[in-house]
């Protein structure tokens, strides 16, 4: 139940209101936007006439008659209802922006304040009459409900993502993960939330997000949101996270050693790895969105690598493009092979192929580790190991259009004859400029700026971003983050639902699993702990239908 009940005031605090100070009291109006309007039932005709005539030395515009221009009502010893009704006998306030409905404390607190406070929840009136309130029902975990990418209330789940993101920087896992779910549970809502009421029942909405929610329902906007994403903290994290192979922990430790900006990075002199020069080194295209045309275009290049070093193999695009985003961080490939086993060192040559095509600026290939580190309890099959990830940073050539390319352009041939930024654009295809493999090279250059301060080809930016000083526009080429995946096809099923998404989607299909079913799930296995053993699946239905969950298509698991 959420925590709605109006707490009594008995003694108006004015402490926490964040408005203008309260100044001279001559001025009639000053406060555009506030037409008051006081209740005489109950307050009484004397009484009101003093309250209204105290507010207008207050600089407050108060209406003697209840009109279409009343923005807020005030009234005393009423309940919501009361005024309600009231108000309805009146013609009511429909057809227009609802006034609000206040309690004496409101009033009070603003004559004290010398202007209009901010309207908390305990200064508005209750209405217990539900009868034409929408309220929401949703189930408790986002995989027993459809989330599809139609968002009706993105000013709220911009919020509360912010502050799952702050918390996330800021190694706080347990609070991101509550805020991604107040989060997820706004997005589901079939329609634009109007008022608290109809959160009654909700599940996953604490305290701290339910403030969020209504600071925003009533001023349009959250300070403490609002105060994170100006922070210089939290602009610091962003820009350093931004930076690949870097995560909140080195990020953290930069900062409290002074270091804010990239510029501060480069000249500090400290030891990068691999991934972060190479992170340093494409910061800025790292962080422009990948278009769905762009991963269909690398998608194009995996699968010739693929086929080329394994006829028959198949790759599939995973991760957000999947749920039919439009724009990612990266693009996710999932490759398997329809016969067991034969999947069995394609890795490594299909990095090779991609490598001496000149299609890597980066690559990092490591067993997954994923079930060791974050799926507890579920017992490696005999061919987890073969479980192999590669993250990689590719070499794509910038196109004016994306689209169909002409048959007869997709060959080995020629991709090594494609030596200029034109010829690779004549022929409409993503491919890399250069014949030759540059890796290595791109890594010393980084490492010798970064090392010695030298900023031969790019300067930090004011914001802290990083420009190329050759002209970047220029480029014909872009850096994209890129994650191929193989997995056997006995258990391609778990990968693909996996390797889908999103993050929380798949961490309640799991704590489902776990919590309501008894189950291990990860992206290799489904394992029944009380029966001790592990449920096949050939498709994402039929792990579904084992966890008891109706089936939720990729397009639907955008929690
Ligand atoms: P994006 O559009 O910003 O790229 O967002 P996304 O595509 O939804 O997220 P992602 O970070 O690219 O990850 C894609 C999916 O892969 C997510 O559902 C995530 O849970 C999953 N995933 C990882 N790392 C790992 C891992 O090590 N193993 C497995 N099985 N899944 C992973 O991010
Ligand atoms: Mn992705």
């Amino acid at each position: 139940m959420v925590p709605l009940k109006r707490r009594k005031v008995v003694s108006p605090n004015v402490g926490n209101n964040t408005g203008a100070a309260g100044g001279g009291d001559e001025a009639p109006a000053r406060f555009p936007g506030v037409v008051l309007f006081l209740l005489e039932r109950k307050m009484g005709a004397s009484r009101r006439a003093f309250l209204s005539q105290l507010a207008r030395k207050k600089g407050f515009q108060v209406e003697e008659v209840f009109s279409d221009d009343v923005t807020h009502v005030v009234s005393e010893n009423n309940s919501g209802d009361e005024v309600r009704t009231w108000l309805d006998s009146r013609g009511g306030d429909r057809g227009r922006a609802p006034a609000h409905l206040l309690d004496i404390g409101w009033y009070t607190e603003s004559m004290r304040a010398g202007h209009p406070v901010r309207i908390l929840n305990r200064h508005k009136l209750q209405q217990m009459d539900e009868a034409e309130v929408v309220v929401f029902s949703v189930p408790s975990y986002a995989c027993q409900r459809r989330t599809t990418l139609d968002n009706h209330n993105p000013v709220l789940t911009d919020a509360l993502s912010l502050l799952a993101e702050n918390a996330e920087l800021n190694d706080e896992e347990g609070r991101s993960v509550a805020f991604q779910r107040a989060a997820a549970v706004m997005k589901a809502l079939p329609e634009p939330l109007t008022g608290m009421t109809q959160l009654r029942g909700l599940p996953c909405l604490g305290e701290h997000s339910l403030r969020v929610v209504r600071d925003i329902l009533e001023s349009g906007a959250s300070s403490e949101v609002e105060s994170v994403r100006q922070s210089e903290r939290y602009k610091a994290l962003k820009v350093l996270t931004g930076i690949f192979g870097v995560g909140a922990k080195t990020a953290d430790r930069w900062i409290r050693e002074g270091i804010h900006t990239l510029r501060q990075l480069q000249h500090s002199g400290r030891a990068l790895s691999r991934a972060q020069q190479a992170g340093l080194e494409h910061y800025d295209d790292l962080n422009q969105p990948v278009t769905k045309a762009e991963a269909d275009a690398i998608g194009e290049i995996v699968e010739r690598a693929v086929v080329s070093v394994l006829p028959g193999a198949r790759i599939t695009l995973t991760g957000g493009f999947r749920r039919g985003k439009l724009t990612g961080h990266d693009a996710d490939f999932l490759i398997t092979h329809p016969e067991e086993g034969r999947e069995d060192g394609l890795m490594s040559k299909v990095v090779s192929w991609l490598d001496s095509q000149g299609f890597l600026l980066y690559q990092k290939t490591t067993r997954n580790s994923y079930l060791e580190s974050k799926d507890g309890p579920v017992r490696p099959t005999s061919n987890m190991d073969r479980f192999e990830r590669c993250f990689s940073i590719f070499k794509l050539a910038k196109e004016e259009k994306q689209g169909p390319k002409p048959p007869g352009t997709l060959t080995e041939n020629g991709v090594k004859n494609q030596n200029t930024a034109e010829d690779a654009r004549s022929l409409g295809a993503h491919m890399q400029v250069k014949g030759e493999a540059s890796p290595p090279q791109i890594d010393q250059n980084s490492e010798n700026q970064i090392r010695s301060g030298e900023q031969r080809h790019r300067v930090s930016s004011e914001d802290g971003g990083v420009e190329e000083t050759k002209p970047a526009g220029h480029k014909p080429w872009r850096a994209v983050r890129v994650d191929l995946v193989v997995s056997p096809i006995s258990q391609f099923a778990f990968a693909l639902l996996g390797w889908t998404g999103s993050k929380l989607f798949e961490r309640e299909l799991r704590r489902w699993a776990g919590r309501e079913k008894a189950m291990s799930l990860s992206s290799h296995a489904l394992y029944a702990t009380k029966q001790s053993r592990y449920l096949r699946a050939a498709s994402e239905e039929e792990i579904f239908a084992h966890l008891g969950l109706e089936f939720i298509p990729p397009s639907a698991r955008n929690a």
